[in-house]
């Protein structure tokens, strides 16, 4: 009667013969899955076999597994060679198919454009330029001294209390305003002076549709011999005809700021209504308050530096986001600021 361990080998020696042979006729990847877990799966025949180890006796179990091991690492290093071998294939006939043409019209062009706050902000910078202005920046973290006291901001007027303004320390806080870049220009350049400066400003704002903590202003500065409130409105009323048309009105309202005198606050002609009066100027026919502006006071340009009696100044600041809601007809600012694309794309 035939051993045990005889009939084991020749069935294991078969299944490596059928094995090799599949192997060598596999095409498809499905085919080769099949194929391993026919032959090495937990399941497969080799296991099967393998089972029967137990009815060998104990002499013949290291003999007969060493060939089914053999047999095992044959097969394995068979199945992984086709493996690769048809993954390399799938991959070249992927790539032939798969062709890339960079001169492709995909009629699908998609351009970024500039936030419109950074339009308006261009805008503004070149109409100044052509008007002989200097741009310069200042920093958005300022000194007490600057923002306040240089201004001639008296130690309790309200602006400076912690409820309206972001302190960073007691002398260091978000700047309130652009006006600080006025003394810092004036610090280092001396009169005569024309320069204007834009960025970002904070305040402790509640947010509606006209307010938000922080919020974008260009300050403007003319320090020169003879200069008058004339030639302030002269300058302002330009750059409006200029940014919103020929037929905007402006409107001078006095007020009051520490550091001009004297000071006046602007409106313009409602840009829906043009002036006839309607629901989004509240039928007054003015747009909102835009900017402030006035005559620099002499203590401002003394503490810079500057001969107070040679030299007088103007100098205004005007909210950008104003300014753009205006320019656009947007009525809420925060549209401004959520960077919703959906508005954004409108631009
Ligand atoms: C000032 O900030 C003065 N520094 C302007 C100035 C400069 C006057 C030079 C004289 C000489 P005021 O607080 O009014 O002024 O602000 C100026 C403009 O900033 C306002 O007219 C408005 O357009 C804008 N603004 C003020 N607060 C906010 C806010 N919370 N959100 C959006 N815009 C604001």
């Amino acid at each position: 009667m035939e051993k045990m361990k005889d009939i084991m080998k020749e069935k294991l020696l078969e299944i490596k013969e059928i094995a090799l042979k599949n192997i060598e006729e596999v095409k498809s990847l499905e085919e080769f899955e099949q194929l391993r877990v026919k032959f090495l799966g937990k399941k497969g025949e080799l296991t099967k076999v393998l089972r029967d180890m137990g009815k060998l006796i104990a002499e013949e179990r290291p003999i007969v597994g060493q060939i089914a091991n053999e047999i095992r690492d044959e097969l394995e290093n068979a199945i992984a060679e086709v493996g690769e071998k048809l993954n390399d294939e799938l991959k070249r006939s992927k790539m032939n198919k798969e062709k890339l043409d960079i001169t492709i019209n995909t009629n699908e062009e998609i351009y970024g454009h500039r936030h419109p706050l950074l339009a308006t902000v261009e805008e503004l910078e070149d109409l100044f330029i052509s008007m002989g202005f200097s741009v310069v920046i200042g920093p958005e973290i300022e000194t007490v001294e600057n923002n306040f006291d240089a201004l001639n901001s008296p130690e309790n007027h309200p602006s400076r209390d912690m409820s309206d303004t972001f302190y960073i320390t007691e002398d260091i806080l978000l700047r309130t305003h652009t006006s600080p870049v006025q003394i810092r220009a004036m610090k280092e350049m001396g009169a005569p002076l024309r320069i204007v400066s834009a960025g970002r400003t904070f305040r402790f704002d509640d947010v509606d549709d006209t307010h938000s903590p922080m919020f974008h202003q260009l300050e403007g500065l003319v320090v020169d011999e003879n200069i008058s409130m004339a030639n302030l409105i002269h300058t302002l009323d330009i750059f409006i005809k200029e940014l919103f048309g020929p037929d905007m009105k402006t409107r001078y309202r006095p007020h009051h700021f520490p550091f001009t005198e004297p000071s006046a606050e602007v409106d313009v002609t409602c840009l829906k209504c043009r002036g006839k009066g309607c629901e989004a100027c509240n039928y007054t026919g003015w747009s909102m308050e835009l900017l402030g502006c006035g005559m620099v006071h002499p203590k401002v340009l003394e503490y810079c530096g500057i001969d107070s009696e040679k030299y007088t100044g103007f100098a205004f600041g005007m909210g950008i986001d104003r300014i753009t809601m205006v320019k656009y007809g947007i009525d809420d600012i925060r549209l401004l600021f959520e960077n919703d694309s959906r508005f954004l794309e409108q631009f």
